[in-house]
């Protein structure tokens, strides 16, 4: 356990999904859901581009450079790294995160690639594990018709599939599936629901743990 007090805390809560499985909508339109009821919350996102490492990874997903696949897997754990400890404050202090990927799209995206799978968890350990992860389920198909993929490195068909197969190897009992093939309100009305309930479980004092478990 990262933190021995019981104290009232803010809750982990990961979104995971394809691309455009509308994850990002649906966390914007739950973060200010949660701050009408007057929750303090915070929208974050991975890759989060803005950082050193972050351009890096920015550059490499808009083709402007080009990078070994361990490479890359380790600049964007880094990514995250490089935000864990801001992240363990701002949850002891009560404020509720809203995250748009983590570190199962680092193993499903890089393991779709080929890469070993214990090797592509390696770099995760320590980091903090959500409390929730909502997977938002869209078949790659459906993705792809979503208005179309915005022309970044992985945002292919045949990508897409082998994520979507290795996402399913990462499902534990922390993970929520939500059918993203609804209409966007009936997804947003079953994401309130799910995620109304586990922020009560984290106010009630649930210990913040480590990845894997
Ligand atoms: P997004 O900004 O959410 O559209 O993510 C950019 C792309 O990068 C998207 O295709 C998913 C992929 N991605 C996100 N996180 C990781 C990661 O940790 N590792 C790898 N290999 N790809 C990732
Ligand atoms: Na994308
Ligand atoms: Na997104």
């Amino acid at each position: 356990p990262l933190s021995a007090n019981n104290e009232s805390r803010g809750a982990l809560v990961v979104f995971e999904g394809l691309d455009r499985s509308g994850k990002t909508s649906q966390c914007g339109r739950l973060v200010s859901y949660l701050e009408g009821l007057g929750h303090s919350v915070e929208l974050w996102r991975f890759p989060d581009r803005t950082t050193s490492v972050g351009q890096m990874i920015s550059a490499y997903l808009t083709n402007k450079s080009q990078l070994d696949d361990h490479t890359i897997h380790l600049l964007f754990s880094a990514n995250r790294w490089e935000k864990r400890s801001m992240m363990e404050t701002k949850l002891k202090a009560g404020t509720t995160l809203i995250v748009d990927r983590y570190s199962y799209s680092g193993v499903a995206f890089s393991t779709a690639k080929g890469l070993d799978f214990e090797w592509c968890k390696a770099p995760e350990i320590g980091l903090i594990a959500p409390d929730l992860v909502v997977y938002l389920d869209i078949t790659p198909e459906k993705a792809a018709e979503r208005g179309g993929y915005g022309g970044e490195r992985y945002e292919q068909l045949e990508f897409q599939r082998k994520v979507a197969q290795h996402y399913k190897l990462l499902k534990d009992s922390s993970w929520k599936i939500v059918d993203a093939c609804q209409p966007l309100d009936d997804v947003e009305k079953q994401v309130k629901e799910i995620v109304s309930q586990h922020i009560i479980a984290c106010q009630k004092g649930k210990i913040l743990s480590s990845l894997w478990s």
